[in-house]
């Protein structure tokens, strides 16, 4: 019984690390449009630093594919 609440907590604590990036980017998407701008990106500051080199396709806006490479 132990060994099962173990399994589940580690579990949780799993899909909570899985989903922080979109967590982080629906946070910072103040305008939902399912981007993040470089005046959306000021609020977080390591984002701000490493805007450029996450947008990929260099259209000064993150998707949330080029927003999960972010290391925070
Ligand atoms: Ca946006």
């Amino acid at each position: 019984m132990k060994k099962l609440i173990a399994l589940s907590v580690m579990a949780i604590s799993f899909n909570a690390l899985a989903d922080g990036h979109e967590t982080l980017f629906k946070t910072l998407d103040t305008d939902a449009n399912q981007m993040i701008s470089a005046e959306e990106a000021q609020i977080h500051e390591q984002l701000a630093q490493q805007f450029s080199q996450l947008d990929v396709n260099k259209d000064s806006q993150l998707s949330l594919d080029e927003f999960r490479a972010l290391q925070k």
